[in-house]
């Protein structure tokens, strides 16, 4: 006759009752976690049944016969949770191989590295390709790419599962490498122009983001719209160095140097000798004239 059966499992003991027959029953709720890191990926069960008279069976996971039906799986349903930390969305990059980051995390099983997909470019890229750092309940990611990219937009979109099979919902991020030299043409003044005037014309067209405009180091007020700058530079007696320098959306530099020379000041005439004075009728006569500027 047997006396009672019991169960072991989760570190607790359940009485099981007798049903028709040799059947005998209980219910039992599961854990809150998932079996996936307990040693074997399973909670182990434990079957006890004893007779009145004192003898007892008991059937863990090392039966032979139904050890394995002791082993009890239990997955959980909570998806990972991916996020791209870097480029952020919409950015401009001047960087040819910009670095894409993100971190997957979970919970409770934990992140299946063979599901951490990249997709990138036109192309799948894995944890191979990436660099790793742990960080609490998953792992931070890098991906650079190893060859320049042309000017473009670009998507990158990460996946990843837990060791559960719980699918993250998949994370995308846009932006655009953008690391092209901005155009930049100086229509005035002309390089080397000689001039009287204090100031002279600016005029240049680009299609950078701003434009300054120094003389000699000096900032110059110029207007830039549309793509053409206008404005009027002042000059110091004597050579003037400008310089142009135009600047894209992500800070590459285009720039052009002018020279321009100020010579206000009217030459001076500080000798004359003619010789011979006075002359005679007919004869060839030398003027030297002693002149500085
Ligand atoms: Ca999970
Ligand atoms: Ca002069």
């Amino acid at each position: 006759m047997l006396k009672k059966v019991t169960i072991t499992a989760f570190g607790q003991d359940y009485t099981c009752t007798k049903e028709s027959g040799n059947t005998w029953k209980v219910s039992v709720v599961t854990p809150n976690t998932s079996s996936y890191n307990q040693e074997g990926h399973y909670y182990p069960i434990v079957v006890k049944a004893e007779d009145e008279a004192g003898n007892v069976k008991t059937v863990d996971t090392n039966d032979q016969t139904l050890g394995n039906l002791l082993k009890l799986v239990v997955k959980e349903t909570v998806a990972p949770t991916i996020n791209i930390t870097s480029p952020t969305a919409g950015t401009k990059t001047a960087q040819k191989r910009p670095t894409i980051a993100f971190t997957i995390t979970d919970n409770d099983s934990g992140v299946d590295e063979s599901t951490v997909k990249l997709n990138f470019n036109g192309q799948e890229y894995t944890t191979s390709n990436f660099t790793r750092q742990e960080v609490s309940s998953g792992y931070k990611y890098e991906y650079t790419p190893d060859t320049d990219l042309p000017d473009d937009e670009y998507t990158a979109t990460v996946n990843a599962s837990d060791n559960d099979g719980n699918a993250a919902t998949p994370k995308s991020v846009t932006f655009e490498v953008y690391a092209a030299a901005p155009t930049l043409s100086v229509t005035s003044p002309a390089e080397d122009l000689v001039t009287n005037q204090p100031t002279v014309a600016y005029s240049a067209t680009t299609n950078g983001e701003s434009l300054t405009v120094k003389v000699n180091g000096v900032p110059q007020t110029v207007n830039l719209s549309g793509g053409t700058a206008t404005g009027t530079l002042t000059l110091s007696e004597g050579e003037n160095t400008i310089i142009s320098a135009a600047t894209s959306e992500t800070g590459i530099e285009t720039s052009i140097t002018r020279t321009v020379t100020l010579d206000t000041k009217a030459p001076v005439i500080s000798a004359i000798e003619i010789s011979e004075n006075p002359a005679n009728t007919g004869e060839t006569i030398v003027f030297t004239i002693t002149v500085t500027d």
